[in-house]
């Protein structure tokens, strides 16, 4: 093949990238390999795999064809040196902090980040010496503040889960270098279709694929994206043994979403600006967030950072909690799910879903009030999607 898809479009990448015609059988979707094992052909064939002196495939938790297609893929997408898959966004997080960091650093991180991202950093990685501040990354103050001689790792989501406050990742990258810190973007609202943090300077960029790259609300994966070899290798270590990797059906079904990314994400994020803008229209709305909007604090940055403003929304109706859970009781097309960045619209609380762990306290000073509504907007008839808001606000 003489082409080299890095250098081609978004959407040719989503399709081709790590995708060959299957040798064997000239197959020209992905062979699904769901085997644990490979054989060798003999002891010395065996030793050599082991040993990497020889490459070939040795037991499917350290590698598998179908699920190698699925981090060539996305590392294309990102940029990056390889990709690393795992079983949930949540396993691509913690196998990045378990290799990055030991006891006695100090993590900076997004305050307002998915609810359990954060749990497991404040309640379990500091059972392990891991010290850790959640600042408003969205504030360079903030950030530079927090930062310490022991800081080795700043962990950034942006757009943030549910507050749509963005970070500017050329500035924190810049921050974290010279404290000689990494930088770890969770780039899961984008895709890379939106947003290519390493591009900017990040170090990681993970996702939980869960979400918009495979876009079909039928699996849970992640996907860590480092920018160097060096960083690969020392993730990669890490992740043969923590053993959180990805189920070759798991990568075959996420292969087959990757390449309607290009076009849903377009489809769902022209949606998502018209709702937004009925959102911010409609008298019963106390404020919208969406970085499309003029109205957002940060919408320059989307501007210079972003390649859209992606398919989320947060907003609060008037009348707060009980206000919002009238709308969410009457959404008829809508789906009530947590969750995102699946083809199907679903709307969610999150003070008191995804975000319900966190003390009240650190919600509330991470900017997630307790009327804010999340929705993640799909590839709908957008007129289906607004009459459905219509009647349901009826009843607000
Ligand atoms: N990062 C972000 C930004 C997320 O939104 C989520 C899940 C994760 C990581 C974790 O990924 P998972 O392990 O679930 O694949 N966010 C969810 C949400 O907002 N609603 O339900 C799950």
């Amino acid at each position: 093949m003489s082409h080299d898809l890095s250098k081609m479009g978004r959407n040719t990448q989503a399709i081709h990238a790590g995708q060959h015609v299957d040798p064997a059988t000239g197959a020209v979707a992905p062979p699904l390999f769901q085997t644990s094992t490979f054989a060798f052909h003999d002891c010395a064939h065996g030793a050599a795999c082991f040993a990497g002196e020889q490459k070939g495939y040795i037991y499917t938790r350290m590698g598998n064809p179908t699920v190698e297609r699925l981090e060539q893929a996305v590392a294309t997408l990102e940029g990056g040196y390889g990709g690393l898959s795992t079983g949930s966004g949540l396993a691509a997080l913690c196998t990045s902090i378990f290799a990055l960091l030991k006891s006695g650093d100090h993590l900076v991180g997004t305050s307002s980040v998915y609810g359990p991202s954060r749990m497991v950093i404040e309640r379990d990685f500091s059972r392990f010496g891991i010290e850790y501040d959640f600042v408003d990354t969205g504030d360079l103050d903030a950030v530079r503040k927090a930062m310490r001689p022991q800081t080795r790792l700043v962990f950034v989501e942006t757009p943030a889960n549910p507050t749509i406050v963005l970070t500017d990742i050329e500035a924190v990258a810049e921050i974290a270098r010279q404290n000689d810190a990494l930088l770890l973007v969770d780039n899961t609202f984008c895709s890379p279709l939106l947003q290519r943090p390493l591009e900017k300077g990040a170090d990681i960029v993970m996702h939980s694929m869960t979400k918009f790259i495979n876009g079909h609300t039928d699996v849970v994966s992640g996907m860590i994206v480092p920018g160097t070899e060096a960083l690969y290798g020392q993730i990669r270590k890490v992740h043969y043994y923590l053993g959180a990797c990805m189920d070759p059906h798991q990568a075959w079904l996420v292969l087959r979403g990757l390449k309607t990314l290009g076009m849903r994400v377009k489809a769902c994020q022209e949606n998502a600006i018209k709702v937004a803008e009925y959102l911010e229209a409609h008298p019963k709305v106390e404020w919208v967030r969406y970085p499309g909007l003029e109205s957002h604090p940060q919408h320059e940055l989307a501007r210079r950072q972003m390649d859209g403003p992606g398919a989320l929304i947060s907003f609060e109706i008037k009348g707060g909690v009980e206000a919002g859970a009238r709308l969410l009781d009457h959404v008829e097309l809508m789906t009530l799910a947590v969750s995102l960045g699946g083809i199907e619209t679903l709307i969610q609380h999150p003070s008191s879903m995804t975000h319900a762990a966190m003390p009240r306290e650190s919600r509330l000073a991470a900017g997630i009030s307790d009327g804010l509504v999340r929705v993640s907007v799909g590839c709908e008839d957008v007129e289906d999607l607004l009459a459905d808001f219509e009647q349901a606000m009826a009843h607000v």
